[in-house]
């Protein structure tokens, strides 16, 4: 039996990756930060009583920024393979905590290799460092002559995130040449799920186009429309990490879809899937979605018989105004572009994602329609409901 350490475990990819893990019969070990309330939602439905027998998932309380516990979890769990997903992963807030950032995405990256070394563990444990494809900072003369970023591109980090991501990208790979270590980067574009943070673009926009098709909300405020963005499932990407570290050498692959769509288009499909048809109008900091028609065929299909239709007439809506611009959520400097080339992962890999933008769409509106009619059944029976807005 394979033993994994994932730190991030209890993030979106981490839940997904652990899943995959334990599948694969690994025993799972996972860090968690100490929080004042419950962080561990996403991976609940994989936790055992630790008194029975085979235990098969464990999760230690550590952090990044501490170098002791780092060394303390690695010699206790002898981990054949290390997945280092644990970072502040907000590009924008990353602006707000810049320092914190580079020592829990920078410096925490060289503790994880650091702390293998020390332990003597170089020949044993594998290395999987999360790189991303901020590294790239979206800028259009470091594509590829086929309008790609690759393996091979340049790279002009935009945020202090993808600064201090830059530094754990070649840490890892110095590490990786100097004590011969298995070290990879995976360098992989966004990619979203149910499980998604909140904050993040996909996520507020499902769950406000579920809101608002429930008549819990009026209006979705969002930054930059423009933005081009290769989204792919979390699931496939899990897969990915795993495939990485099968490898027979150290190397580093780009995971992406091959495809990029505007911030603009994904709004109208998640609108779309429940049979919402959006108008754009005006421009830059003044342009507004205006609910053009509905669909009813398809509106009930996605939302069932919402408990509240008597008093939320569809006809209603129409040419409400159900997206704004809110300058607040501009960046200081953006990323405006990003489109990867997967064609190394692809061939030497043999990795293959199994959804598309449509199905991803489609799986996080169904599970967030489901969410939101939660909240709706709560606010009915005299509960309040507090989420914070982004
Ligand atoms: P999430 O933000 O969902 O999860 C981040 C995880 O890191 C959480 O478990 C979080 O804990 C943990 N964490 C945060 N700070 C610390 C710290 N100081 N010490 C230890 N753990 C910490 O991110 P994703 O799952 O989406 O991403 C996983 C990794 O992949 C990240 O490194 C991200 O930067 C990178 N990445 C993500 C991409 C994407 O599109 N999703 C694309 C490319 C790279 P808590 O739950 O307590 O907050
Ligand atoms: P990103 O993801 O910055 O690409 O980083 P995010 O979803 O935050 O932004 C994507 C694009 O959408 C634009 N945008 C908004 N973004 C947010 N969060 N909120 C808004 O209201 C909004 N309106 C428009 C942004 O300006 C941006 O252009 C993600 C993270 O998971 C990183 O950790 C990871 O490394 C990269 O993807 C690859």
């Amino acid at each position: 039996m394979k033993t994994a350490l994932i730190t991030g475990i209890t993030g979106q990819d981490g839940s997904y990756l652990a899943e995959l893990l334990l599948e694969k019969g690994y025993m799972v070990h996972g860090i968690k930060r100490r929080a004042s309330s419950f962080n561990t939602q996403r991976i609940d439905h994989l936790y055992q009583d630790q008194h029975e027998d085979l235990v098969k998932l464990k999760l230690h309380y550590g952090d990044l920024t501490d170098s002791t516990n780092i060394i303390r979890i690695i010699q206790e769990v002898q981990p054949d393979e290390i997945y280092n997903l644990g970072a502040m992963s907000h590009v924008k807030v990353s602006f707000d905590s810049p320092e914190y950032v580079a020592n829990v995405d920078g410096i925490g990256t060289l503790r994880i290799l650091e702390a293998v070394r020390i332990l003597g563990l170089e020949k044993k444990t594998r290395i999987y460092q999360a790189s991303t494809s901020e590294l790239y900072g979206g800028m259009p003369e470091n594509k590829n002559a086929a309008g790609f970023y690759d393996e091979s591109s340049p790279f002009y980090p935009r945020s202090p995130y993808g600064a201090a991501k830059i530094y754990a990208y070649w840490i890892t790979k110095n590490y990786r040449e100097a004590y011969n270590m298995f070290a990879c980067n995976g360098i992989l574009f966004n990619h979203e799920s149910p499980r998604r943070g909140e904050t993040f673009v996909t996520r507020k926009i499902t769950m406000a186009a579920s809101a608002i098709a429930l008549g819990m909300q009026d209006c979705l405020y969002l930054g930059n429309l423009e933005a081009l963005r290769d989204w792919g499932h979390a699931k496939d990407y899990v897969n990915a990490m795993w495939l990485i570290l099968q490898q027979e050498k150290p190397e580093d692959f780009v995971i992406a879809t091959g495809k990029t769509t505007k911030v603009r288009d994904f709004v109208q499909m998640s609108f779309a899937h429940v049979g919402f048809k959006i108008r754009w109008e005006g421009e830059g900091v003044n342009e507004v979605g205006i609910l053009e028609s509905v669909d009813e065929e398809k509106y009930f299909a996605a939302t069932g018989q919402p408990s509240n239709l008597p008093t939320f007439p569809l006809s209603k809506l129409l040419g409400q105004v159900l997206v704004k611009v809110d300058p607040t959520y501009f960046r200081p400097t953006e990323v405006d572009l990003l489109l990867g080339d997967p064609t190394k992962s692809k061939t030497q890999l043999g990795w293959e994602p199994k959804y598309d933008l449509a199905g991803l769409v489609k799986d996080m509106m169904i599970s967030d329609i489901k969410f939101k009619q939660k909240d709706l059944h709560l606010v009915e029976g005299g509960h309040e409901v507090f989420r914070q807005a982004e």
